[in-house]
């Protein structure tokens, strides 16, 4: 399998982390690719867009919850669950910290244009969905004896919020500070942390 991805990319992070939580990292090869510089990945994803895997028979696969799905089914142990309600549960958190990736996105995409151009609005709007996201990842009782694919898509954002520096979160959410702190340290976090690379 091959991988287009970046190594700040937090969608790309999150199908690197359950790779590696599967023991599958090895069998994926990673190929970087600048999606907002060229248009090297349309050939295989018509949204330009990381990350991309292309599997061992020659299929791409995007967006990163359907790759980590196909991913979950390759090798135990399994990181989405199978029965309702905890599926549902788990692929919905997923979403809110996916949901909150693209915001964040758009915060620092927002940041990189001219002092003049830069939308208020467009600040306003996804900020707050940040901020909304956060809260709902506080009161949700994240405990690092779980490292399923809702944890990791949670994890993976706050990695990328403190590596862009999008916002400060950590004073008014403690307990999703101190959880984030202890999951930081699972191999698959560690060797996948943007600073490091
Ligand atoms: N929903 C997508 C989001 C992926 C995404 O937004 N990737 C960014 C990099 S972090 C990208 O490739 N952007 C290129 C573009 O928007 O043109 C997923 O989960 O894979």
């Amino acid at each position: 399998m091959r991988l287009l991805y970046s190594a700040l990319s937090p969608f790309a992070r999150k199908v690197r982390v359950l790779a590696f939580e599967k023991a599958l990292a090895d069998r994926m090869r990673l190929e970087p690719a600048a999606p907002y510089q060229d248009e090297a990945v349309r050939v295989l994803n018509p949204l330009n867009k990381i990350p991309t895997l292309v599997t061992d028979d020659g299929e791409a696969v995007y967006d990163s919850a359907v790759i980590c799905d196909y991913l979950d089914g390759l090798a135990e142990p399994r990181l989405i669950p199978q029965g309702q309600p905890e599926r549902r549960r788990a692929l919905t958190l997923e979403a809110a910290a996916d949901g909150l990736g693209d915001a964040a996105l758009l915060v620092v995409r927002e940041r990189m244009r001219p002092e003049g151009e830069r939308r208020q609005d467009v600040f306003e709007r996804q900020l707050k969905a940040i901020a909304a996201a956060l809260d709902l990842f506080e009161s949700v009782d994240l405990t690092v004896d779980r490292f399923g694919i809702g944890e990791i898509a949670v994890a993976v954002q706050l990695g990328y919020l403190d590596a862009r520096k999008v916002v400060d979160w950590r004073e008014e959410r403690p307990a999703l500070a101190s959880w984030f702190e202890d999951v930081s340290k699972r191999p698959s976090m560690v060797a996948t942390d943007p600073s490091a690379s």
